[in-house]
């Protein structure tokens, strides 16, 4: 007889028991149809329901369309679904039903750099007191004592992200990229304020130098975490994009400060600052700078998570994840800081 399959009374979900009755044959019984067995048992007799190309269009197309224009005036857009932002959306997500967040990620996978530990490892070091995120997600952990290690970052990110993902006012719209910010300019005071992003399918933004004139998108909001990562082709977007804007000169060991709280003679207009630049790996330093740094940068954005470091020329942590999770959090608190007042 054959040796029992790996599917043998395995609890597949709510309403379907998937077992094998020894002969190799798979019994769905479905609780739904009132116990009607669907003997998989022939499968030349098997078949789905009839269905219309198009209408596969439609239930695709209607949704995302309807998504599109529901949030193209948001409460909170998230740019970068790594870590951080989603951390953050989760956070928001849960306290505050009442908020529409949008998340924009580039790439058609989000996860951001968690789907690894480091060096293409698979586990997950996080350092206490981060671990009581895992607990609120309910993920699975070594205790290590001063740190904890989750048996693989897929498995934090999967977890992370299913959650997020079944908030119903999150919207998260994959593959598509932040190419610029929406600003305001106070007429009396001329200070500089976020007031939403500017978006483009991101192979369009990949590829504006061989076709003209692809004109983006736009989702207005009352304030953007932009959480891009690091330094890279994509990464510290939002920071880069309010860099320029002017180069004042910048005390890094302060951390940011506008130009006007700045002691130098600089020309720059208020509202320039200079990117610190990320430094070298220091894991106590930089994931404490990177946590305390959390903050509404300028008025209307705010940033965390490794594209901070970018911005404070904080260090680099390396492969640890708990300044991400944190960070994260503590966006979520500045973020509702600053709708809230
Ligand atoms: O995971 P990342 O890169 O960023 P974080 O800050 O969430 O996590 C950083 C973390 O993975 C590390 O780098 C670790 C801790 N290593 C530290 C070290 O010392 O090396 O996620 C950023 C996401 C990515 O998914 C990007 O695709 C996306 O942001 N993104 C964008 N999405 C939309 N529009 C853009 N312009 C854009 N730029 C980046």
């Amino acid at each position: 007889m054959a040796p029992p399959t790996m599917l043998q009374n395995a609890q597949v979900a709510t309403q379907f028991t998937l077992s094998t009755s020894g002969e190799n044959t798979i019994r769905l019984t479905s609780d739904a149809e009132n116990n009607a067995d669907v003997k998989f048992a022939n499968w030349d007799k098997f078949k789905f329901a009839p269905i219309r190309e198009s209408t596969v269009s439609r239930a695709m197309t209607r949704r995302y369309f309807a998504d599109l224009d529901k949030y193209t005036e948001s409460d909170v857009v998230i740019v970068g679904a790594g870590s951080a932002g989603l951390s953050a959306a989760y956070v928001l997500a849960k306290n505050r039903p009442d908020l529409k967040i949008a998340i924009i990620e580039a790439s058609v996978s989000p996860g951001g750099g968690c789907w690894l530990g480091g060096q293409l490892f698979s586990a997950m070091v996080l350092r206490k007191p981060a671990n009581i995120f895992l607990d609120e997600l309910d993920i699975a952990y070594d205790d290590e004592g001063d740190y904890v290690v989750v048996k693989h970052a897929a498995l934090f990110m999967s977890t992370l992200m299913s959650k997020v993902l079944q908030f119903p006012n999150v919207k998260l719209f994959n593959a598509t990229a932040v190419e610029d910010l929406i600003t305001r300019r106070d007429e009396t005071t001329g200070e500089l304020r976020i007031a939403g992003v500017v978006t483009n399918w991101t192979l369009v933004a990949l590829n504006h130098d061989t076709q003209s004139c692809m004109d983006p998108n736009t989702i207005n909001c009352n304030i953007v975490l932009s959480t891009t990562g690091h330094d890279g082709p994509f990464g510290a977007f939002s920071a880069k994009r309010l860099e320029s804007l002017g180069k004042a000169p910048k005390d890094v060991t302060q951390g940011f400060k506008p130009q006007s709280e700045q002691n130098t003679t600089a020309t720059a207009p208020a509202d320039g600052f200079q990117l610190g630049g990320m430094r070298g790996l220091d894991m106590n330093k930089a994931e404490d700078a990177i946590v305390k740094g959390t903050r509404e940068v300028v008025p209307g954005l705010v940033i965390a998570g490794m594209e901070l470091a970018e911005v404070d020329g904080s260090n680099r942590m390396g492969p640890t994840f708990g300044a991400m999770a944190l960070s994260g959090v503590k966006a979520a608190e500045a973020v509702l800081n600053s709708i809230d007042h």
